[in-house]
């Protein structure tokens, strides 16, 4: 009995560790366009700035299409995409007239503009879009450049402004 209590206190315990090293932001396929998928921020063992960034996006998508995604500054409310802000940008940069991020020179970017600095969401033929990038600029709970508590948001393909999806980035993974 003392053995199984004790073999439960140390996986929980792991478990926590584990989890407290990543964090999502869901598409849960609910609302109009039914989109679905993750962004998943994960910390790496050893490095202490940056995150690995892993994005998927399984439905609600047109095939061929490109689209713009960032991390916005506030979580959301009411379901609502616009209430989220502007881009997450700790050094002020996206304030600067003619902003533009060239991903040659990320560390000019805004920490939040992840498409800028790593590319749209390019849709396939079977209407699914997927990245896997290290972003050394963003961290889980950084005081400036923390991405949990914010969102991510997803803009339309055609004026790259329309906020068409977002979701909250909360710890641990997504189960979509
Ligand atoms: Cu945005």
């Amino acid at each position: 009995m003392k053995l199984i209590l004790f073999v439960l206190i140390i996986s929980l315990y792991f478990l926590n560790t584990v989890q407290g090293k990543e964090a999502s932001a869901c598409f849960t396929g609910k609302g109009d366009r039914k989109i679905k998928g993750y962004v998943t921020f994960t910390e790496q063992r050893g490095k202490k700035d940056g995150l690995h960034v892993q994005v998927k996006i399984t439905q609600g998508f047109a095939q061929g299409k490109k689209y713009p995604y960032h991390v916005h500054l506030y979580k959301i409310v009411n379901g609502d995409c616009n209430s989220t802000g502007t881009h997450l940008d700790p050094s002020g940069v996206g304030k600067k007239p003619n902003y533009h991020c060239n991903p040659k020179t990320p560390n000019e970017c805004e920490a939040g503009d992840l498409s800028g600095k790593h590319g749209d969401l390019e849709i396939d033929h079977s209407g699914m879009a997927k990245a896997s990038y290290f972003d050394r600029f963003i961290s889980l709970k950084g005081h400036a450049n923390g991405v949990v508590g914010r969102s991510v948001v997803i803009h339309a393909a055609k004026d790259r402004t329309t906020r068409i999806a977002c979701a909250d980035i909360v710890m641990g993974k997504c189960h979509v």
